[in-house]
């Protein structure tokens, strides 16, 4: 490409010596549409450039977005295999790198049983890699142990959404649309520092009347702009999201028609919100009852309203039931299948929604089958060329494979794509499982915290290296381009898996020369299923500004908005989410007295290990921090800059205190983007929501106490 749009009318040229390739952000699941700048001679990468004429995000990036390509040609990455010698890594062959996984993943298979090994996957990897990953994990290594950091992101979205509407897509209608929607209810998501290229949309829709309500514990810059800030108590939104319906009910906001053709369970919901009074709802909550009937009452008016919802609601023991109640909220005013209304999760990771789908989770198998399913089993193993009954059963979730490997069950781990040492909760759990595996391998192009545990390292390429697509947020199928060629000896995921296939017997079943036949066989496999791509190809992808699943044929136009017409439930109608409040699985006590809640800052991606080597962001935010208001930081005589531990059941850590009326003053927040002594995840409660096996990342009891400033960092 010579020229590239910089506004809407006017082009830009680019420098002989330049070429441009048109991608997306390696990050969020906004998936900001970019040009990566390359000097043609040399490979380098130079820069980025914004893509005004990507419909999602219109020119829009963020700190990180603009600073992702720094990572690709980075000095830290690694470049060649390392294997472990007395303690230490050492660069080796390919070779040498993966004789060494064959002779001991099969060793300790025929010894321990097929089920020995495990694979922990991630969905920062295309749709290609991610379906992959499942495939692996099932048929060249033939074990039930496979999960991945999903399981800790968008499996409460997933569980509420298939309750309500029988399918899971994180947006029940397409991004630009938001633009001319009247109110926002907005739960648990820092939009501005997590999604900020949405943010647009949102001001433009304000700028016509829209109004926005916001539910969070802390004022955060989308809740210090909001009309209504609802600043609950951390874990008590199902109490909150019942007294809205409650009021949407009294009030007579219910779209009566709609929810009598279209959904189930009215009465029981009506006789189940009784109980929600403003001030029953206030009580729990710790809202003001004025603030709650604002809400109620504007959120019920609009015309067009839209219920988003991110982690905030989800990363709780109860997500699954807090996402089927604000999803029911919409159900009640008719919002959901209509133009500029719905419902909408945030989906966090770049491929958040597609790498769900396709078969990374213990129990599913592609195209949102279900591995309890023989019908289901029969059609995959027949897509795979395996027989049914080699097919493994279903494995168990994320946090719980660490329990396999405390009690033996698993011996070896495949981890791809993800760094649970710093992003699981309790990570003493997970630091013992790992120093306890007979054989751990990871595939990154950092060493990350969860790498200097392995035995192993394979470098795997960065996004900007591989051909592929990715799934935004909104349920639209993007192209991922390859930029450069693979840096040092580093290989895509899907050709290092393809490489242990072969050497486990199984290189008939990965017979793939590149990511486009490998999505011609993920198009075949999810045909049929919930998540259907079967009429998605690459041509259409590049020519319609990405595609909408699900799109069962060729000339089908995709489903931008869904339940138009009907749910995916047997009956196509939604159910209504009757559920009464349950308090968090722990909650504050004279022991532990205040609420712990973690979460995001705008700088720092995830485990950070991508963040973290980048200049600009560091500079920006270089350490975790204890956000508190200044009542409770007065209770301990705290000031700003001084250092606090925080002690909850599983560990104690010690952070810097940074004082702020924008948040409770019964909640501590701190964010989680760092690893080992560091990492607040020594601090979280790995209590699992019993649908989702979603850990309660945003909810566990804490204690405090004043504490010299640690001996690194006194000046
Ligand atoms: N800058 C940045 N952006 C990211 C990411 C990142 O790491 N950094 N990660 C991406 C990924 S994978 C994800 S999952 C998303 C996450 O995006 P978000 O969910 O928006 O981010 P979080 O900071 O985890 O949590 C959101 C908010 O929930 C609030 N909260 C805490 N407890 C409760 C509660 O009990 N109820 C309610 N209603 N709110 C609560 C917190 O105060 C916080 O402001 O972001 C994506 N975008
Ligand atoms: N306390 C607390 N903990 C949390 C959360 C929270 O809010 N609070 N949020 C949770 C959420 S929502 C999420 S999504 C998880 C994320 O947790 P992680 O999965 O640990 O997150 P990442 O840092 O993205 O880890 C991805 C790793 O893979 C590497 N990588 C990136 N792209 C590729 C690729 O294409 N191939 C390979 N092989 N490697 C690649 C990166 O360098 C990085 O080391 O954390 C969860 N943990
Ligand atoms: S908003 Fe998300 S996708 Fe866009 S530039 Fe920032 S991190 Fe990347
Ligand atoms: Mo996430």
């Amino acid at each position: 490409m010579s020229e590239f749009v910089v506004k809407p009318g006017v082009k830009n040229l680019v420098h002989d010596d330049e070429k441009l390739v048109t991608t997306h952000c390696s990050y969020c699941g906004m998936q900001c549409g970019m040009h990566i700048r390359v000097h043609k001679k040399t490979g380098k990468i130079m820069g980025v450039e914004p893509r005004y004429d990507w419909p999602v995000t219109m020119g829009k990036m963020c700190p990180k977005g603009v600073t992702a390509y720094q990572q690709v040609q980075h000095p830290d990455r690694i470049k060649r295999p390392l294997i472990k010698k007395n303690g230490k890594f050492v660069e080796s062959s390919w070779k040498e790198a993966l004789d060494l996984i064959e002779t001991k993943f099969k060793e300790l298979q025929s010894k321990y049983g097929k089920d020995s090994l495990s694979v922990f996957g991630g969905v920062s990897m295309t749709n290609e890699k991610c379906y992959l990953v499942g495939k692996y994990a099932r048929v060249a290594l033939g074990t039930r142990y496979i999960d991945y950091n999903g399981r800790f992101c968008m499996s409460s979205a997933a569980g509420g959404f298939i309750k309500t509407f029988g399918i899971d897509r994180g947006s029940t209608l397409p991004w630009p649309e938001l633009e001319h929607s009247d109110c926002f209810f907005m739960a648990g998501s820092n939009t501005a520092e997590c999604h900020p290229t949405s943010i647009q949309w949102f001001w433009k829709a304000k700028d016509k009347g829209a109004k926005m309500i916001v539910v969070d514990p802390r004022e955060t810059p989308t809740a210090r702009v909001a009309d209504v800030h609802l600043d609950l108590k951390p874990g008590t939104d199902s109490a909150l999201a019942n007294g809205m319906m409650h009021l949407i009910i009294r009030e007579g906001y219910v779209d009566e028609d709609y929810v009598r053709e279209r959904c189930n369970n009215y009465e029981e919901l009506k006789e189940a919100v009784k109980l929600f009074t403003p001030e029953y709802t206030s009580e729990i909550t710790g809202v003001a009852v004025e603030k709650i009937v604002k809400a109620a009452h504007i959120y019920g008016r609009s015309p067009r309203s839209v219920v988003m919802f991110a982690r905030g609601v989800e990363q709780q023991s109860k997500g699954v039931d807090n996402v089927a109640l604000y999803s029911s909220m919409a159900l009640l005013r008719g919002q959901v299948g209509k133009f500029a209304s719905g419902v909408a999760t945030f989906t966090g990771q770049g491929n958040g929604q597609g790498g769900r789908e396709h078969g990374q989770k213990a129990d599913l198998l592609p195209g949102y089958r279900k591995l309890t399913d023989p019908e289901a089993v029969k059609y995959i193993s027949s897509v795979w060329g395996i027989n049914p009954e080699d097919m493994p059963k279903p494995g168990v979730s994320a946090y719980e494979m660490f329990d396999e490997i405390q009690n033996g069950n698993i011996r070896a781990m495949h981890v791809i794509c993800s760094n649970p040492a710093v992003s699981a909760p309790n990570t003493e759990h997970i630091w013992s499982g790992f120093r306890k595996l007979d054989f751990l391998v990871v595939s990154d192009f950092f060493l990350s915290e969860t790498a200097e545990f392995a035995d192993v390292v394979l470098p795997a390429t960065s996004w900007a290296e591989d051909e592929g697509t990715t799934t935004n947020l909104e349920g639209r199928v993007i192209r991922i381009r390859k930029v450069i060629e693979p840096v040092g000896e580093s290989k895509p995921d899907w050709l290092i898996m393809k490489e242990i296939a072969e050497r486990m017997g199984k290189g008939k079943h990965f017979n793939y020369d590149n990511p486009g036949e490998i999505f011609e066989e993920l198009r075949i496999a999810s045909k049929g299923g919930k998540a259907d791509y079967s009429g998605i190809t690459y041509d259409r992808i590049v020519k319609e500004d990405g595609v909408f699943w699900p799109c069962p044929s060729e000339d089908h136009p995709g489903t931008p908005t869904m339940f138009k017409e009907r749910f995916d439930t047997p009956d196509g109608k939604a159910n209504l989410a009757v559920v009464n409040w349950k308090p968090a699985g722990e909650y504050p006590t004279e022991d532990f007295p205040h609420i712990l809640t973690t979460g995001r800052v705008v700088y720092h991606y995830l485990s950070g290990n991508q963040t973290r080597r980048i200049d600009f962001l560091m500079e920006q935010c270089p350490v975790p921090y204890a956000e508190m208001h200044p009542e409770l930081a007065s209770q301990y005589n705290l000031s700003s800059g001084d250092y606090v531990r925080l002690t909850t059941r599983r560990s104690a850590m010690d952070l810097e205190v940074r004082i702020t009326k924008a948040i409770r003053n019964d909640t501590v927040f701190v964010p989680y983007h760092w690893g080992k002594e560091l990492a607040v995840n020594q601090l979280t409660n790995p209590c699992l929501d019993p649908v989702s096996r979603m850990p309660e990342f945003k909810v566990c009891a804490v204690k405090m106490q004043k504490t010299a400033a640690p001996e690194a960092s006194l000046k």
